[in-house]
């Protein structure tokens, strides 16, 4: 196989670890914990699984003499740049733990393990996928396990493959339904332990001991170059407004960082347009304000971020998407009646099983958007925002707000638009120097816990800004990050989503800068992602991590 330059010297890079992690390993148990909201629920829904203490992994002086353990392998959801350093990491791991240890790898997501679909990941067919981006290695899918048929059927091939661990690299609705999954075969004594490893570019699978999720790194330094570029090019031709609408689903995290790396002229971030309950009236009205006071210094110019899940969190369309998803919950009579009613006449159908106020927002949207909302719902019952345009929604309502300015006399200037989305670009990206580290880390983690006999917990990486040697690696109980919402019209126990917190120190300094960069032309241009050359080049990690770190 032909290999590029690049992959073939990055082949070479042997990731870091932490110092704890480099010898013999001591598991170190800290205090009980308890589920971040719902106590009583959450304990009595996972018995075996809840009130687990915290993990950290210290240097230890006897090195471990464990029997071979074989384990198996699960990449959930969309890809993110690292997943193969994840599973080097616990190939590693298990291997110095014992070398007869074995890893399989279930193909195409969590749908492999029902369906029986593995294979054995040997030391030559990894060797091809260290260091590289994607999920290609075993391919990833967006099956849900969350059926105790399911669970069984799982059960029979891992007794199979004699697999003693399984571990579930994935979201926040993967890794609680490897948490219900882990609950599930501990309640039946199955002798499977099952781990998590924190993966999405989305960023919002984050708390106290998750710094990050990984990916988040790669991902926005991608979509952080490409804005710089485009940055550069509106500068030079000084002719077209950008519009840029960036993945990561409800959370803002992906705007906000790629915001503080490369200081555009608006940004916009869904969880401040929620707290401020602004309607898409007066959104358009703040960019349609920005867009002509530069047009008033002669800058007939700009870039604007749009978080992918903005509509959600605007309050009249949050209402909206809020009935569409109860009205068309998958399996629902509405749903059936919905995918046969013919394409021509399914939006008045929606408009008319709506509330009132709902039915006349979804009305008053253009065709297009109105019928993104109502595509399928991914299989955790979300709507899907990548398919909703809003960068064109947007730039079309602030057109027609600039038409009435400059008829009025408030606009003297040109409003030119070019639309992008950022989001498939970045998430294969060749993990960065911080997520190759991150996630080989994340996957050595995984393999002491499965080591040390544990069920139920995610690896944990902490101390992120510090240099990889000064990490502290550790367990962290899944039931600890849970709380209960509504999905699918049923409350069930799932791990808090981490959205921007806009007493956070990102938001806030976003917040401070904002008004200079959009009238300024303060742009920075972040360049392309180094693998080699100066560590402050090459190593650090997010300006988001930097300054919630400083605080
Ligand atoms: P997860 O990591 O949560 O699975 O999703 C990442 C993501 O890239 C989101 O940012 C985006 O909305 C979604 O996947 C797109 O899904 P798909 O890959 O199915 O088009």
């Amino acid at each position: 196989m032909t290999i590029s330059a690049l992959q073939k010297a990055r082949a070479q890079y042997q990731p870091k670890l932490p110092k704890s992690l480099k010898g013999a390993v001591k598991l170190v148990d800290g205090a009980a914990t308890e589920s971040v909201a719902d106590q009583a629920e959450i304990k009595e829904l996972f018995p075996n699984t809840y009130g687990m203490p915290l993990i950290t992994l210290e240097e230890g002086s006897e090195a471990a003499n464990l029997p071979a353990v074989n384990v198996g392998v699960i990449l959930s959801g969309g890809q993110a740049p690292g997943g193969h350093n994840v599973i080097s990491g616990i190939f590693d791991g298990i291997k110095k733990l014992n070398a007869d240890s074995k890893l399989y790898g279930f193909l195409g997501g969590p749908g492999g393990l029902v369906d029986h679909d593995y294979m054995e990941i040997t030391a030559e067919y990894l060797e091809g996928y260290r260091n590289t981006g994607g999920f290609d290695i075993i391919g990833s899918g967006r099956t849900k396990l969350e059926e105790e048929a399911q669970y069984d059927k799982g059960l029979e091939v891992l007794k199979k493959l004699d697999i003693k661990a399984l571990v579930i690299i994935g979201g926040d609705d993967s890794n609680t339904n490897a948490c219900v999954l882990a609950e599930y075969y501990a309640a039946k004594d199955a002798g499977v332990q099952v781990i998590g490893c924190p993966k999405t570019i989305d960023g919002d699978l984050k708390n106290e001991m998750i710094e990050t999720s990984f990916g988040f790194d790669t991902a926005v330094k991608v979509y952080a170059e490409l804005i710089g570029n485009i940055q550069r090019d509106a500068n030079s031709a000084k002719k077209y407004w950008h519009f840029i609408k960036l993945m990561g689903r409800s959370a803002s995290h992906i705007g906000l960082e790629a915001a503080l790396q490369t200081q555009p002229n608006i940004t916009l971030i869904s969880e401040e347009v929620a707290e401020k309950k602004q309607t898409l009236g007066e959104i358009v009205d703040y960019m349609a304000g920005i867009v002509a006071q530069r047009a008033a210094n002669g800058d007939n110019f700009g870039v604007a971020l749009i978080p992918e899940g903005l509509v959600e969190f605007v309050p009249e369309m949050k209402a909206l998407i809020a009935e569409l998803n109860d009205l068309l919950a998958e399996g629902s009579d509405a749903e059936k009646e919905f995918k046969i009613i013919q394409k021509s006449h399914r939006l008045e159908w929606v408009a008319g099983k709506l509330s009132a106020d709902a039915s006349a927002v979804f009305q008053s949207l253009p065709p297009t958007i109105a019928t993104q909302l109502t595509l399928d719902r991914d299989p955790h019952g979300n709507v899907q925002v990548s398919l909703i345009e809003t960068e064109k929604l947007l730039g079309e309502m602030v057109k027609a707000k600039l038409d009435d300015m400059k008829a009025a006399g408030e606009f003297k200037g040109k409003f030119g638009t070019q639309y992008h989305f950022f989001g498939y670009e970045g998430r294969c990206a060749a993990p960065s120097n911080f997520d190759a580290d991150y996630c080989y880390s994340l996957g050595y983690t995984a393999s002491v816990l499965i080591g040390a006999g544990k069920t139920g917990y995610m690896s944990s990486v902490r101390n992120t800004t510090a240099p990889a040697d000064e990490w502290i690696a550790g367990g962290v109980p899944v039931t600890m990050m849970m709380n209960m919402e509504k999905r699918h019209g049923h409350m069930k126990p799932v791990i808090q989503k981490a959205l921007v917190e806009l007493d956070g120190a990102p938001f806030k300094y976003l917040a401070a800068n904002r008004d200079a960069w959009a009238i300024g032309t303060e742009y920075l241009y972040p360049g392309p992602i180094q693998y080699w050359g100066p560590t402050e080049v090459c190593d650090l990690t997010t300006v988001t991590l930097k300054l919630e770190k400083e605080g």
